[in-house]
């Protein structure tokens, strides 16, 4: 009756899923019903019962899934029993049995259990009594579940499922949420935040449950919740119990609640005096504040700290160091055996633009070097993996590599900051890995990112991977669909770095889409090359995202990075261009690498191209290895990767009817519109480049733009002129508004040979309000669309810029000489219907 009764249960929870199928909530844990034959026949051997030995609130989460997991894929019916014994039915004795080691041993006596670390599984199969057991053993009940998830995995790629024993590679395996109280999200780019809304936390927070489960499956165990600019309500006694709710949504996937921690809480939420670290009360108020947090979350995962960063105070108010204020919190957590993550991202935001010896990107290591070894045990310095703040291309923080005797953890990003927003599709993971795997060569021998913080390069405890995930209240949690890999390879990834970048993508793909051959090669080939032909077309060499730095990091924005004191510099002039980071002449940044890989960095000769304007100062005309200029190089990069960027809706389409018509669709406009944007990266990166260097394209393309009307020089009736600021991202630095309440109109007559050509419309799209938009032919409509795209910035902005540029093709359309093209803009709420120019092309 038991087990009849959690059949159903499974039956119902079943059809709830496939009512709510593909708006990509489930993420990689679709579990759709597989109907390859030869795939169901490995299968269908499997058992049809679990039996759970252990009672907490992950074990239980364990055997449900496998339940769920198995009768969405397989249609079988699982029963859950609570022992080997009873009533077998039909179903047989054969069991699933899951449980840590200890319990299964108790459980099994002639089972022998294979050795496990407190995280780790194995999955292994044993023969009792003429039964036969697939056996999801863990170290833990963590270990347990992380066992049920890599077995349905192997289900939904539908491999054969083979004994198998794995532990992850190191204990820190977070994700950080960068989640205001107020329901935004710092750098989140997929809607409001799934934890808070209107200065507390939602009282729904169903989807904080699914995101730890999702979590869960990949290995994630940690997740501050609240933005590392951490709000100075955080440590009230109010707030503390409404973010121990969040801790209770999570626990039964086994992701412990962090939570990001302001150092002038002592003053701001205690009312002393002070909140220097050394202070006697003040390490009294931490104790009692810390006790009073666990309390209400007995398993807190531990603090992280942002201090004496982008006006963040900390310790340097008081004459004190990082050290001494983070182990005034370690002190305050040994006893709970929580953790302090204290970033290594420390810089001054007001450097003088003018000192050729200023340096970013030496703040780090100039921070931290000299108080190695002075850290609390339980104190694990989190580092970004590069020096300066998630370019498209950096070369890794030589800070690695100055903390040997203290845990370091790397944080990678996933939100895609400086990588297209989850607007442009970017596959995060080959960056990720060209990162983890650089080897420092610390003391002359291997050292690769990924094995110092894994602690074994210098012999530490601690250690890990940190993501910054910012997921939001989107149904599909990252707004691009294709997103979502990224934070499936960041797991796997903090799961073992040795995995390849193909593994990782097949499996996400056909776990994501399905297994049908044509899709999973299309997808895998999509995404892994992405990356690339992002970085191709926004910021080549080194030189960092050409992005508006101070501003919203989407759109181009190339002097933006220039004379500030963020100290982003490209250091652009006529002559040359990079930034001189040498021992010789520059700001001796290189000097911070240990010598081997200093000496690679610091010589010409040996630097490689993709680094060379991060590491180097070089005049245009500059060789490359590649035997192009330096201005060739990113002229013709950009028009590259600006055409990869255009394969990617054809591509996509030959999956039409192959995969859901939702994600189909939701896709293709995506693609289309990066097509669009890439174009106008493309053109406002290299017109830049040609007015600052004043040297032309050998190919002839910069500047030239024979099939392109711009729409201020077209006939107008109502639209006025406008000055786009910066002025490289719109065509000829204009473009044209509606100021009338009704229509304005452009029109051009056509006076090329006849033919079917596709024409393009470049427009601006702000979030204000939609504009429409009327493309006519001698009169007669031919196309009609909104300007309502959800595009960055994810604030409402007035801008008509870089970001908010964007395009409308129609392509085969027939005209001959004569033809007389109109388009009609009509405002709408404060948005004038901006348009740039009309390109029209054979
Ligand atoms: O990447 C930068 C972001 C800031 C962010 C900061 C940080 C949360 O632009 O928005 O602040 O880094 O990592 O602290």
């Amino acid at each position: 009756m038991l087990y009849r009764r959690a059949a159903i249960m499974v039956l119902l929870c079943a059809i709830h899923w496939i009512a709510q199928a593909e708006s990509g909530s489930e993420g990689w844990l679709r579990y759709s019903r597989i109907t390859n034959p030869g795939a169901i026949r490995q299968y269908q051997s499997l058992p049809h019962r679990i039996v759970q030995t252990g009672t907490s609130a992950m074990a239980q989460s364990a055997s449900t899934e496998l339940a769920r997991g198995l009768y969405s894929m397989l249609g079988e019916d699982i029963q859950q029993a609570p022992s080997l014994s009873g009533d077998h039915g039909l179903s047989g004795a054969d069991a699933f049995v899951l449980g840590t080691n200890d319990e299964l041993h108790h459980l099994l006596p002639r089972w022998t259990p294979q050795p496990l670390k407190a995280e780790g599984f194995s999955v292994s199969r044993f023969k009792d009594g003429g039964n036969n057991y697939w056996i999801i053993a863990g170290g833990s009940p963590r270990g347990e579940l992380y066992g049920v998830f890599h077995l349905l995995e192997q289900v939904a790629e539908e491999h054969a499922l083979a004994p198998d024993t794995e532990s992850p590679s190191s204990p820190i395996r977070w994700v950080d949420q960068w989640d205001n109280f107020d329901g935004s999200i710092e750098r989140g780019y997929a809607g409001r935040s799934i934890f808070f809304d209107g200065g507390h936390v939602r009282s729904d927070l169903s989807r904080v449950s699914e995101y730890a489960r999702l979590l869960a499956s990949i290995g994630i165990n940690g997740c501050d919740v609240n933005n590392v600019n951490s709000d100075l309500r955080t440590l009230q006694p109010d707030m503390l119990r409404e973010l121990a709710r969040i801790a209770d949504a999570m626990r039964p996937w086994g992701v412990r609640l962090a939570l990001s921690v302001d150092l002038s809480s002592p003053q701001i939420v205690g009312h002393l005096p002070t909140f220097a670290p050394l202070d006697p009360t003040v390490i009294d108020w931490w104790q009692q504040k810390t006790d009073e947090i666990y309390s209400l979350i007995p398993d807190l995962a531990g603090y992280v700290v942002k201090a004496d960063s982008e006006g963040r105070l900390g310790p340097s108010k008081y004459g004190r160091n990082p050290a001494q204020a983070a182990n005034a919190l370690a002190h305050a957590l040994q006893s709970h055996h929580g953790l302090v993550l204290y970033r290594g991202f420390v810089y001054n935001q007001h450097l003088d633009w003018r000192d050729p010896k200023a340096d970013r990107a030496r703040a780090g290591y100039d921070n931290f070097h000299s108080l190695d070894g002075t850290f609390a045990p339980n104190v694990v310095i989190q580092v970004k993996h590069g020096p300066i703040d998630f370019q498209v291309r950096e070369p890794v923080s030589p800070l690695f590599t100055a903390l040997q005797h203290t845990s370091q953890a790397v944080e990678l990003q996933v939100s895609q900051q400086y990588t297209g927003q989850q607007r442009h599709m970017v596959f995060l993971v080959p960056m990720l890995k060209a990162a983890l795997d650089t080897d420092l060569r610390a003391q002359n021998r291997t050292t690769p990112v990924k094995e110092i913080v894994e602690g074994k390069s210098f012999h530490q405890p601690l250690g890990g991977f940190v993501g910054v995930a910012n997921v939001g209240l989107d149904a599909n949690w990252l707004h691009h669909p294709m997103a979502m890999a990224n934070l499936y390879g960041f797991g796997k990834l903090a799961w073992n770095p040795d995995l390849t970048t193909d593994q990782i993508i097949d499996s996400w793909t056909r776990l994501t889409f399905g297994n049908n051959p044509r899709v999973v090669s299309t997808i895998d080939d999509l995404q892994r090359n992405s990356w690339h032909a992002y970085e191709q077309y926004t910021g080549p060499l080194g030189v960092g995202t050409l992005t508006d730095i101070i501003g919203i990091h989407y759109g181009p924005g190339i002097e933006s990075a220039e004379r500030n004191g963020w100290g982003q510099w490209i250091r652009a002039a006529h002559r040359g261009i990079g930034m001189d980071r040498t021992i010789a002449t520059g700001t001796g940044y290189i000097g911070q690498y240990p010598p081997e890989l200093a000496k690679v960095y610091e010589s010409l000769a040996t630097c490689p191209d993709e680094l060379l304007l991060f590491m180097h100062h070089v005049p245009y005309a500059y060789v490359l290895h590649s035997g192009k200029t330096v201005i060739q190089h990113v002229y013709d990069s950009h028009y590259a990767g600006a055409a990869t960027a255009a394969t990617y809706a054809s591509r996509w389409q030959r999956l039409h009817g192959l995969i859901d018509e939702e994600r189909y669709q939701q896709t293709l406009a995506l693609f289309q519109y990066q097509a669009g944007h890439a174009i106008v990266w493309r053109d406002a990166v290299s017109e830049w480049f040609l007015r600052m260097s004043g040297i032309p394209d050998a190919a002839g393309r910069v500047g030239h733009f024979p099939d392109r009307i711009e729409a201020e020089s077209m006939q107008s009736d109502g639209y006025t002129p406008v000055d786009v600021t910066p002025w490289e991202t719109a065509s000829g630095g204009k473009a044209v508004v509606c100021n009338r309440i009704s229509a304005c109109t452009l029109a051009q007559v056509f006076n090329k040979p006849a033919g079917a050509y596709t024409i393009a419309v470049q427009y601006f799209d702000l979030r204000i309000g939609a504009a429409q938009f009327e493309l006519l032919l001698n009169g007669k409509p031919i196309a009609h669309w909104t300007a309502d795209d959800t595009l960055p910035p994810a604030v409402v902005d007035r801008r008509i810029d870089g970001h908010t540029s964007t395009r409308f093709t129609l392509p085969g359309v027939k005209l001959a000489p004569g033809d007389t093209l109109t388009l009609r803009g009509i405002p709408d709420g404060g948005e004038p219907a901006p348009v740039d120019y009309i390109e029209i092309t054979k």
